[in-house]
């Protein structure tokens, strides 16, 4: 069984790298300003010419887009082949305005099953592993994604979508899954319904492979725990795909970027400057081998830190961090900057699992008030001793030493904050700061 999908390109030297990167950057500039004329006519009035990008070191003279252009130039305006080209299309469930539609030709396609597959290797899987595959299908990438990277290695591939737990539980049974690809809210939930029915040991699952949505470290542990498994994560982003752009590897620290297809960059969002290796910043992609929608310097808004360290797998790709929250799902609350995934942080160190609730709200004095409803765990909620006023304070003071500011908590019970079979919704802002 190898342990690398593509050795060629996984663990070629950085010069290879380099070299590859920059041929394929300045081909596909003057592909796209051959045939955007949207990009094209950024790229004019910022004074650019194709010629002028030769290298990696010539990206930061290139205009970016932002999803807010995605939108603008909806549906066809940043679509770089005749529509008869395309084979498929995807869209983002974006919360405000239209949506974003991305296309792929067959190629786009294929290179995309092989991000996958060398995501599913990653994870420990071979021809052998049955992939049960429950991110939603449809427009959505998660599904169509990992389904492709089954299929480009060969493995029995069990197209689930999300949903009916029950039947989930059962096939995963019948059909011995070992491979789980899912939101790691949905893998928490199955977790739960699996100790619930006591079918734990029935299961032959190994691995997950889990993304689409910000989870830490502990809700890591939790889920490997409750499974038995080793849990992966995965990273991508409709516009640039889907789920592959980067995975994770046995190491375990942080995602590979698949380098050979995306140029990735940390900028300050403030500012667009572009960042060194090792700074927090928003993170851009350039694609440089797609063919219908290739954008170039697409800015993520999703924060994160890159490094080129040595990995022990032995892949050479940059690896980034986790996202470690959006600059723009980045919540203001009473002037400090909040991050759900820093209030998980807290949670999961107290004991308690990922299943909660943050309601921000403005009262008539136009004060922010940050609430935290928080479940029970199961076993809290039986033990007699245990003490829902001192779990509280003991919360709203681990709380305040992460954030820096009061935050309301209110324990509910087990099972009474709605689950999720795909993205869960963490946050619920009743300020309305956003709309007109
Ligand atoms: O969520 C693609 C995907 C599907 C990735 C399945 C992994 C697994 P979108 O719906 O366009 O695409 O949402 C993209 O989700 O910009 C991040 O903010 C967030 N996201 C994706 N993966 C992760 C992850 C898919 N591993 C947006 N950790 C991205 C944290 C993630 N956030």
């Amino acid at each position: 069984m190898s342990q690398y999908f593509q050795p060629e390109i996984e663990t070629a030297s950085r010069e290879e790298i380099k070299k590859l990167q920059d041929e394929r950057l300045a081909k596909q500039v003057q592909y796209v300003y051959d045939n955007l004329p949207y990009y094209r006519n950024r790229m004019e009035n910022k004074g650019v010419r194709p010629e002028d990008i030769k290298s990696t070191e010539d990206l930061h003279k290139l205009p970016f887009i932002t999803k807010d252009d995605l939108r603008d130039a909806y549906p066809y305006g940043l679509l770089a082949k005749p529509l008869s080209e395309c084979v498929r299309i995807h869209s983002t469930s974006g919360t405000t305005g239209r949506r974003v539609v991305a296309f792929y030709t067959q190629h786009d396609i294929d290179l995309w099953s092989e991000c996958c597959a060398r995501a599913i290797v990653a994870a420990g899987g071979s021809k052998e592993d049955v992939v049960h595959v429950c991110y939603g299908y449809g427009l959505f990438t998660g599904g169509s994604g990992l389904d492709g990277g089954s299929h480009k290695l060969g493995c029995l591939t069990l197209p689930m979508s999300s949903g009916n737990t029950e039947r989930q539980i059962q096939f995963m049974e019948d059909m011995g899954s070992t491979i789980l690809c899912c939101t790691p809210s949905y893998a928490q939930y199955l977790a739960e319904s699996i100790a619930e029915r006591g079918v734990k040991d029935k299961l032959r699952l190994k691995a997950g492979i889990f993304g689409a949505e910000a989870w830490t470290e502990e809700m890591r542990q939790e889920i490997e725990k409750a499974l038995g498994i080793k849990a992966y994560d995965i990273y991508g982003l409709t516009e640039i795909s889907g789920p592959g752009v980067a995975f994770e590897c046995s190491d375990q620290t942080g995602m590979h970027i698949n380098e050979d297809h995306f140029i990735p960059e940390v900028i300050n969002p403030q500012t667009g400057e572009v960042l060194p290796d090792g700074e927090k910043g928003e993170l851009v992609f350039t694609c440089i081998t797609k063919e219908a929608f290739p954008l170039i310097r697409y800015r993520t808004r999703d924060i994160c830190i890159l490094s080129r360290e040595k990995c022990s797998c032995g892949r050479t790709h940059v690896k980034m961090t986790k996202p470690l929250g959006r600059s723009d799902d980045m919540m203001v609350v009473k002037g400090v900057n909040v991050f759900p995934s820093q209030i998980e942080t807290v949670l999961i160190n107290q004991g308690f699992q990922a299943n909660y609730q943050i309601i921000v709200t403005r009262d008539k004095s136009h004060q922010d008030n940050i609430e935290i409803q928080v479940e029970k765990t199961p076993f809290m909620a039986q033990d007699q001793t245990f003490d829902t006023a001192q779990a509280t304070k003991k919360l709203v003071s681990g709380l305040k030493a992460m954030l820096g500011i009061y935050a309301e908590v209110k324990l509910v019970e087990p099972n009474t904050i709605p689950r999720s079979e795909g993205k869960a919704v963490r946050v619920i802002d009743k300020r309305n700061l956003y709309k007109g």
